[in-house]
């Protein structure tokens, strides 16, 4: 029997589903894939803000206001950070200091990010698998009128406002899948991926453009499952919709399954987008129609079963008429 979910995830919105997916699935039938694209270093310090907000999530200290960061958090550090004069756009709290520079020291020894990720984690008290896509590090770039901007500064610093003309993710040509997800690629039992409602262009495809990765998921032949993070023709959260204007297509379910090119067999989508379910279907992905806005908890949880449920449908029949 295949057993073994792959979830693909960003930050917030990736991590909600996440969520659901853990109380749903043991750990031993579950691992998270988090993307590194938006890592960086910062004050001298190795940052991984989806591996964190995943981190933080599973284990329920995320601010569930906020989406990032740690719940109960204090912010004496940056207020001495902004006395000084120093660079202060990247809030880094009090409590979330601790993963940064544990990281940083463990990184600076030579110890791999998918080992110190599977320590941080466990330490926190997560039991599934939390394993970043790579150990090389990729970082998503983005090309905007005013040049090339690293993606925390497009994100937090300028707070999205740059048109973007292009996408690109640096290093990744170099890097491997990290040695988790190699491992996940080479599995015999895997029952489904799941592309988590993360931003397509900067949570998901970086983790698609590590060489192996998309044939690897491809090669499965296990259904691949997405879950809109477009409802209506904006995003739930983040410039998904945005960029998608940007660069040219018109933001909504059609152009993420299109963005996909081949690689969706299901897709999950919000009632707002049902009517776009039969033009899914002609584009051979099969549609999902719910209420794809995580508020609570049982959202969360009814999602998760919702994709899980679109993917064992998919499982059998459908792959073979592909
Ligand atoms: N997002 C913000 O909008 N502003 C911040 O100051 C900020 C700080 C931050 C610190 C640690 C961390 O793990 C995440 C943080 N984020 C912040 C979130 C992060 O920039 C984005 O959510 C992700 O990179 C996009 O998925």
């Amino acid at each position: 029997m295949k057993s073994h979910i792959i979830a693909l995830c960003g930050g917030v919105g990736g991590a909600k589903l996440a969520f659901g997916l853990t109380r749903l699935l043991a750990p031993q039938d579950l691992t998270i894939v988090v993307n590194t694209g938006d890592d960086f270093e910062h004050l001298g310090l190795s940052v991984s803000p989806d591996i964190d907000t995943v981190a933080y999530t599973l284990s329920d200290l995320a601010d569930r206001e906020r989406g990032w960061g740690r719940k109960d958090e204090t912010w004496n550090f940056m207020a001495a950070l902004s006395a000084l004069g120093a660079e202060d756009w990247f809030n880094l709290g009090d409590r979330d200091l601790a993963m940064h520079v544990e990281r940083t020291r463990r990184l600076a020894a030579g110890e791999p990010l998918s080992r110190i990720t599977a320590d941080l984690t466990a330490a926190l008290g997560i039991g599934h698998p939390v394993v970043p896509m790579s150990d090389q590090p990729v970082r998503t770039v983005l090309t905007t009128a005013g040049g090339d901007m690293a993606f925390q500064t497009y994100f937090v610093r300028e707070r999205c406002q740059p048109v973007v003309s292009a996408v690109r993710y640096d290093g990744a040509a170099k890097a491997r899948p990290s040695p988790a997800l190699a491992a996940l690629l080479a599995r015999k039992d895997i029952a489904a991926v799941v592309l988590c409602p993360s931003n397509p262009y900067l949570s998901i495809d970086p983790i698609l453009v590590v060489p192996g990765v998309r044939a690897g998921l491809l090669a499965l032949g296990a259904p691949i499952v997405a879950v809109s993070p477009i409802i209506g023709d904006a995003a739930l959260k983040g410039p998904a919709a945005k960029l998608m204007a940007e660069l040219g297509v018109a933001p909504g379910v059609i152009a993420l399954a299109q963005h996909y090119d081949g690689l969706l067999h299901g897709l999950v989508i919000d009632h707002a987008n049902a009517a776009d379910a039969e033009a899914l279907r002609a584009l051979g992905v099969r549609p999902f129609v719910t209420d794809a806005v995580m508020h609570a908890d049982e959202d969360r949880l009814r999602l998760a079963r919702e994709t899980l449920s679109l993917a064992a449908d998919l499982a059998q029949p459908a792959l073979e008429h592909r």
